[in-house]
């Protein structure tokens, strides 16, 4: 199958979507981006075009090489292994293990209990108590895993899948709660999160950005 320009479907919001943008800007992999509005049009990703790509119906999904991939740790470890430098794996089996198990923590454990459709399950009135419990319990797991796994970044000193994962579950998480972040969480995202906002309907390579919102 002829392979073009790779193409990443997308919402500015989406913290997902958010860590496949940092993988491909960090690689230097020259995309488009078809955005889904998550909330337009009673969501875009409801649409049928969308569904036939990704059948859980979120983004991100990531056409490359002929294949569309769903799932953002699955086009990033796809976009690791045919695209590997930088590296956002680290050689170290042992450290490998940490980069996956805090990415894990975040895309599994944190993340999906504060999704759109989970919170729109909850309801309104108390979509914000139980994002905030989410967080709280998520984040204190993940800062005592930090305090042994972290340098510089989350495992050691190379930027690693798993700064992808913390960076927008942070913004998001700086959104929803007053979580007390440990001085490690402060200095990554001192490292990691610039003070201007987010361009104006922004899908681009937005590394960073402390006052985007995600879902
Ligand atoms: N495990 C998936 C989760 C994807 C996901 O939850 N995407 C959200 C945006 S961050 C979404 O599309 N939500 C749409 C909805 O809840 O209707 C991944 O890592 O890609």
């Amino acid at each position: 199958m002829q392979a073009g320009k790779p193409i990443l479907y997308s919402y500015f919001r989406s913290s997902c979507s958010w860590r496949v943008r940092i993988a491909l800007a960090l690689k230097s992999i020259d995309y488009e981006t078809i955005p889904i509005n998550l909330i337009k049009d009673g969501g875009q990703q409801f649409s049928e075009e969308f569904q036939a790509l990704n059948p859980m119906k979120q983004v991100p999904a990531l056409k490359i090489d002929g294949i569309t991939i769903g799932q953002s740790l699955a086009i990033i470890e796809y976009l690791e292994e045919t695209r590997p430098t930088p590296r956002l794996l680290p050689r170290d089996p042992k450290k490998r293990a940490h980069v996956r198990m805090i990415s894990d923590l975040i895309a599994g454990g944190i993340q999906p209990l504060q999704n759109l459709s989970v919170l729109k399950q909850v309801g309104q009135e108390n979509q914000l108590t139980w994002a905030q419990k989410a967080i709280t319990s998520g984040f204190n797991a993940l800062e005592q895993i930090l305090q042994s796994t972290a340098g510089r970044y989350c495992v050691g000193d190379e930027v690693s899948m798993a700064d992808l994962c913390l960076v927008p579950q942070v913004a998001n998480a700086e959104r929803l709660s007053r979580h007390p972040w440990s001085p490690i969480s402060e200095a990554l995202l001192s490292i990691w999160l610039s003070p201007e906002p987010p361009p104006p309907n922004s899908d681009k390579p937005d590394l960073l950005h402390k006052n985007q919102k995600c879902v």
